[in-house]
């Protein structure tokens, strides 16, 4: 089935084979998007190039989301080389890694700021670039993780940026709403990724995920990108301003069985 056949989306947060927006990039070419991407800078641009090359040779621009003159130069380029968009994925993250172990309040004013701006506000930023060669009706999509609204020890500042973007998520979805545009967050659950493997301990993550989650496992970028083809498709055709769990139901539990129970 080709849920987004003649769509165009534009993936962002592809470092790696590993990263979750490769997982969606996969399925939405699978499901026949045509696809861009953006790279932060050289120390990733050939594996992106590499994977929109494999994934029907759409472009890779180079955009530090940090440039407000590189975010213009991307809204620029997208409506040269692709006229409209119908889909955003945001999956980009930043926190220094000594503010992902160890106490809230030792964060620095610095670290706190970087992390907001990276992981947070550039969500704002893409839009307001984006927002003219989005198509009425598109779709923008956000990652986050359950750290945002519940105390995950050591995710720390990475989890106060999310409660910021998932806030963020909702008020775009009003703003854009008027134009049938829709957006939303998808609530992960830890899966092992360059960016995740910074957070102090995030082994035992996957280890209690996997005992106490109602479906006995571990989520891939695979099942993320299921849930993105739902969001980007038109069988969503309603659905923003929300967070969806693709996290096996993890988020559900208000207890945990003993290891090995
Ligand atoms: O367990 C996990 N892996 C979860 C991740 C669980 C739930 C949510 N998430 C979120 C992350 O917080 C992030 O928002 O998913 C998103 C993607 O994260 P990922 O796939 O886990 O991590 P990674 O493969 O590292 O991709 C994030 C990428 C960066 O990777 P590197 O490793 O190069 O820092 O975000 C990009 C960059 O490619 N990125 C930027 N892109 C443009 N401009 C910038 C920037 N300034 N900074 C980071």
């Amino acid at each position: 089935m080709s849920l987004l056949e003649g769509k165009t989306a534009l993936i962002t947060g592809v470092a790696n084979r590993w990263s979750i927006a490769t997982g969606i990039a996969r399925a939405f070419h699978a499901h026949g998007a045509r696809l861009a991407f953006i790279y932060q800078g050289e120390r990733v641009k050939d594996e992106v190039e590499k994977l929109a090359t494999e994934l029907g040779g759409g472009k890779a621009y180079a955009c530090d989301v940090a440039s407000e003159e590189a975010l213009g130069a991307l809204a620029a380029d997208v409506a040269r080389d692709y006229g409209r968009l119908d889909a955003l994925v945001h999956s980009i993250a930043f926190v220094n890694k000594e503010d992902l172990a160890g106490k809230v309040y030792t964060t620095s004013r610095s670290g706190f700021s970087l992390a907001l701006d990276i992981s947070a506000f550039s969500l704002i930023a893409l839009t307001n670039a984006l927002v003219e060669v989005l198509n009425d009706g598109a779709s923008v999509m956000a990652l986050t993780y359950l750290g945002s609204t519940q105390i995950v020890p050591n995710y720390n500042i990475a989890g106060i940026s999310k409660a910021a973007l998932e806030s963020i998520v909702r008020y775009l979805a009003y703003d854009l709403g008027e134009r049938g545009i829709r957006v939303n967050a998808i609530s992960a659950g830890p899966i092992s990724t360059a960016s995740s493997r910074q957070v102090k301990d995030f082994k035992q993550m996957l280890t209690k995920v996997e005992h106490a989650a109602p479906l006995r496992r571990n989520i891939t970028a695979a099942d993320v990108g299921n849930t993105a083809v739902y969001l980007a498709s038109d069988l969503s055709s309603a659905i923003t301003a929300d967070v969806h769990f693709v996290d096996a139901g993890y988020h559900a539990m208000g207890m945990y069985p003993s290891p090995g129970a």
